[in-house]
């Protein structure tokens, strides 16, 4: 998908922040930090959003989830983190590339 910045990033076309990468994902820093840590967790596969998947997706999207405890652990997330899919404009998704937001440490929003 070559008008997808994330599909970019990836491909090192524009520039990022990596923080970890391996076949099948690649995680680096969100542009605008929400809080101390604040880590974007995509597919390398171009999937454009969480409803989206289905079935062939499995081993992609555990391996997702089973990464994120030791990504936050990197992150020196030790108490704890916040995860965060928005999905399609009503969730207040604005780039058409699934991500995991991974967010923890000082200056966290808390609910409201
Ligand atoms: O979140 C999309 C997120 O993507 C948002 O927090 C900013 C981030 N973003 C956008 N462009 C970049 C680049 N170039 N580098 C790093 N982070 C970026 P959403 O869930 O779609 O609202």
């Amino acid at each position: 998908m070559t008008d997808c910045i994330f599909c970019k990033i990836i491909a090192g076309e524009i520039p990022s922040s990596k923080v970890y990468e391996d076949e099948l994902i690649y995680v680096f820093k969100d542009i605008n930090p929400k809080a101390d840590v604040h880590l974007l967790v995509i597919p390398k596969q171009h999937i454009a959003r969480l409803d989206h998947l289905d079935q062939t997706h499995q081993t992609l999207i555990a391996h997702m989830f089973l990464k994120l405890p030791e990504l936050a652990k990197s992150q020196g997330l030790e108490t704890g983190f916040r995860t965060i899919i928005n999905t399609g404009p009503g969730g207040g998704q604005e780039v058409d590339h699934l991500h995991i937001h991974l967010l923890g440490g000082k200056n966290l929003p808390g609910f409201h």
